[in-house]
């Protein structure tokens, strides 16, 4: 199966929706395979922002995503990073599609609720990024025959 990686921003946390956006991906059918809370430092948001470092909301973004902890997850499914992706939805909550994450719970472009990986590649480099090997599990829902039809598990 595959693996993708999320941050629940501190948006998420101040808002008190940790409990809604966690829900969405369990309804969907993934697995969470991996949870905790940490506080990002400007060390590991620079290494994970390294595409925006020079752009010049970026000393905002670091303000933001250092406001509170955060609540970061490996989600498990076939896909998942697609899916995931497709569930997040645009990076302005503003122009999200509803239905999305983004488009149903934001307003904004920075406090726009959750981080997910965009690609397999970088969903590993995340994933080691943010979490020990022992922190991620391995294990099977209960309802896995209900998710999946059997040509669907690997
Ligand atoms: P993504 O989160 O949809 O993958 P990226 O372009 O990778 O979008 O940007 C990472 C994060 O940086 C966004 O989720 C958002 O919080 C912030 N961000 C991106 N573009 C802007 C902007 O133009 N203004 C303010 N914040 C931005
Ligand atoms: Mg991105």
């Amino acid at each position: 199966m595959d693996q993708t990686f999320i941050i629940l921003k501190p948006s998420t946390i101040a808002r008190c929706l940790v409990g809604d956006v966690l829900t969405r991906f369990q309804r969907k059918g993934l697995l969470i395979a991996g949870i905790k809370m940490m506080c990002l430092d400007e060390a590991i948001l620079r290494e994970h922002y390294a595409h925006l470092v020079d752009r010049p909301f970026f000393p905002s973004l670091l303000h933001s995503m250092t406001a509170t902890p955060v609540i970061v997850a490996v989600l498990r499914g076939k896909n998942a990073v697609e899916v995931v992706r497709a569930m997040t939805g645009a990076t302005n909550c503003r122009n999200a599609a509803p239905g999305t994450i983004r488009g149903d719970f934001g307003m904004s472009g920075q406090e726009n609720i959750i981080h997910a990986s965009d690609s397999p590649e970088n969903a590993e480099i995340e994933i080691n990024r943010f979490f020990r090997p022992e922190e991620i599990f391995d294990y099977t829902l209960a309802g896995i025959g209900s998710i999946y039809a059997p040509d669907e598990l690997d």
